[in-house]
């Protein structure tokens, strides 16, 4: 089933399906020029950083380019955040219904190593930007209309969720449409499996310290079987080895940097994923909290993020409770 007949099959909201569509051709586009890897520029750096004092790769300034334009079209949005910019692009149509949050090439690191990159959007709804401003962006995860990651790899996926489970959507390059590929996505409850930047143990606080222990104790420690680990360095290939095979993506409160809270960015990765997973039977935390409950206070905020297979979650939130000595993810 092509993704506009779905759309039109689960949602009444058309300007919601216009919004999704115009989300599609955005990926399609930026799939189109992944593809074309070092014969488009792919691995070039540009001498600019973002925000966040990242150096931006060339691509990711197409990427944004490309998903403002598609959000322009689609005169449903009124205006957009993106990781690119320190502040949100308003349109003309500052009273359309939606808001967008966008990392448009999440993972971008992975394009020098021809790696797997992703796209990633959180659809909000527009509650009054034309007079709050950036302000509108900020609002809590579970206010979310829709979210929905594209993902660049041997095949190109959109993973949506409109609040009513999640979808995969696989493209078909000869006709450049979207075709409904899984209609559910269920996360197991339980997994031996887990992802994380090792190389930060020595930062973790003690409930992660304590986690990660117990899992490489393997059969012979308190878990009493072994566990396996994966890291791509790319939060979209993670996230949706969660959603496939199930695990957990760890990205805890380090104190390798004590200015921020977290790695991940709350607008933009940590709530559209959030909602994902939620929807696909899985939890996400920031350690003592639901991501999707934390009000945002500032646009480009970090948190901490825990997510996927909702046992482990428990047991991680729970550790991290009785860990007194964790300073709060929103400190
Ligand atoms: P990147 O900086 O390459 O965009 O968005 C941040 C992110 O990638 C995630 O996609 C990824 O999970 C994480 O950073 C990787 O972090 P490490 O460099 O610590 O592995």
């Amino acid at each position: 089933m092509q993704l506009e007949v779905f759309l039109e099959k689960v949602s009444v909201n058309h300007g919601l399906n216009v919004l999704v569509s115009h989300l599609a051709q955005a990926g399609i586009e930026i799939a189109a020029l992944i593809r074309q890897g070092a014969l488009q520029g792919v691995t070039e750096k540009m001498t600019s950083t973002n925000v966040q004092g990242e150096t931006q790769m060339k691509l990711d300034i197409r990427s944004h380019e490309l998903a403002v334009a598609q959000l322009r079209a689609s005169a449903v949005v009124a205006g957009v955040l993106s990781e690119e910019e320190d502040h949100p692009v308003l349109f003309e149509t500052l009273d359309a219904p939606f808001l967008v949050s966008m990392d448009p090439l999440d993972g971008s690191s992975n394009l020098a190593i021809n790696g797997v990159v992703g796209s990633i959007f959180s659809v909000l709804p527009n509650i009054g930007v034309s007079t709050l401003g950036e302000q509108a962006f900020l609002q809590p995860g579970q206010d979310q209309r829709a979210a929905a990651y594209l993902m660049y790899g041997p095949a190109t996926l959109m993973v949506l969720t409109l609040g009513q489970g999640t979808h995969v959507f696989t493209l078909d390059h000869d006709s450049n449409t979207f075709m409904l590929t899984q209609q559910t996505v269920q996360i197991a409850e339980e997994t031996s499996e887990f992802a994380i930047n090792a190389s930060n143990q020595r930062y973790w606080a003690p409930a992660m310290q304590r986690y990660i222990s117990e899992c490489l104790q393997g059969a012979d420690g308190p878990r009493g079987r072994d566990f396996n680990m994966r890291w791509c360095a790319s939060m979209v290939m993670d996230v949706h080895r969660i959603l496939t095979r199930g695990g957990v993506f760890l990205y805890p409160h380090d104190r390798k940097q004590p200015v921020r809270a977290g790695r991940l960015r709350l607008l933009y990765e940590a709530n559209p994923m959030s909602l994902l997973v939620s929807q696909a039977g899985g939890e996400s935390i920031d350690g003592k909290q639901p991501i999707l409950a934390i009000q945002p206070d500032s646009c480009h905020q970090r948190v901490p993020v825990l997510l996927g297979a909702k046992q482990e979650i428990q047991r991680l939130r729970e550790y991290h409770w009785q860990d007194s000595d964790h300073p709060q993810a929103t400190d």
